[in-house]
């Protein structure tokens, strides 16, 4: 296997998927044909889905908390923390995962793009998104107790934008490894490559001249766009991809 050199002339962006949490435990998207209880994800992750079944969405949520609450991270999380430890501010977490689990693992410079299954937030007024651990019984919709309106997860749903202050994180920090004069990579690990904006950061990276890996069990629809590609389990590969030097 080709081995990725992470040295003091290197910036490192690394974008996640759900395939990173595979071997925690945590079921991926397309492992569920992209249906949940034969709903389609997108039926659920979405506003509409929202409005049309709000029962529905936080059953399909108090159930991916719940499930998420009850794995750990696998080696392939740490192994981002060691090579986020090596490099400091030259590293860089983009993950589309939502299960905490990078956090958990130890990893601090993480931008979670979709939001987090543990933070809950007010669909009506502006109270800030809050911690939520609770695992609400099935049918139950938790009200606000500051205006009464409906909550939901603090997570980005189909055909909602995500957070224009995670995007430009992941943009300035892109910008300054891709002029920084040392060698600027991009690694994507456990993604289908289909879900965007995420799906285009590698496209992102190559015209700026930056490295770019793919790590993932099957060839992702994005696959052909990465110059290096490592088939395998990430718990397996990543920990053995890196030369820290
Ligand atoms: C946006 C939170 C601007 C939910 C998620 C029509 C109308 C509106 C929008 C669109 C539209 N058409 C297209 C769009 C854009 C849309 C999009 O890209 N849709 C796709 C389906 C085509 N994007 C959006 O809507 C985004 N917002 O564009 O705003 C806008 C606004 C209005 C109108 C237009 C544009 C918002 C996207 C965020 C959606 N929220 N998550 C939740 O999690 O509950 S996305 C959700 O699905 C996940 O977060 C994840 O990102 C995605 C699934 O992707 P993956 O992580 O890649 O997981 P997947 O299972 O697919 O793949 C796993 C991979 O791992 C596989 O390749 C497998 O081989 C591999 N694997 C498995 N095991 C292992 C492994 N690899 C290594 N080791 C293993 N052990
Ligand atoms: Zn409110």
């Amino acid at each position: 296997m080709e081995h990725l050199i992470l040295d003091s002339n290197t910036w490192l962006l690394v974008l996640t998927g759900a395939g990173v949490s595979a071997e925690s435990g945590v079921p991926t998207f397309r492992g569920m044909d992209g249906l949940w209880e034969n709903h389609p994800i997108e039926d659920v992750a979405s506003p509409q889905g929202f409005v049309k079944d709000p029962t529905l969405v936080w059953r399909f949520y108090s159930q991916r908390r719940a499930g998420a609450a009850a794995v750990h991270p696998n080696p392939g999380h740490d192994a981002l923390v060691a090579w986020e430890r090596h490099l400091g501010d030259r590293f860089l977490l983009a993950t589309q995962n939502v299960d905490g689990l990078h956090r958990r693992a130890g990893s601090q410079r993480v931008v979670e793009m979709h939001g987090n299954l543990f933070k809950t937030r007010c669909s009506k007024c502006k109270r800030p998104p809050f911690d939520d651990t609770t695992v609400y019984p099935n049918g139950t919709v938790p009200t606000c107790d500051a205006c009464g309106g409906r909550l939901r997860p603090h997570i980005v749903w189909f055909g909602e934008y995500l957070d224009p202050d995670d995007m430009s994180r992941i943009e300035d920090f892109a910008l300054r490894g891709s002029t920084s004069g040392g060698r600027f990579v991009f690694l994507a690990a456990g993604t289908s490559g289909v879900v965007y904006p995420a799906a285009g950061i590698v496209d992102r990276v190559r015209e700026a001249g930056g490295e770019t890996w793919l790590v993932n069990l099957d060839p992702a629809e994005n696959s052909t766009r990465f110059e290096y590609s490592v088939t395998g389990k990430s718990g397996e590969v990543l920990p053995k991809l890196a030369k820290l030097a």
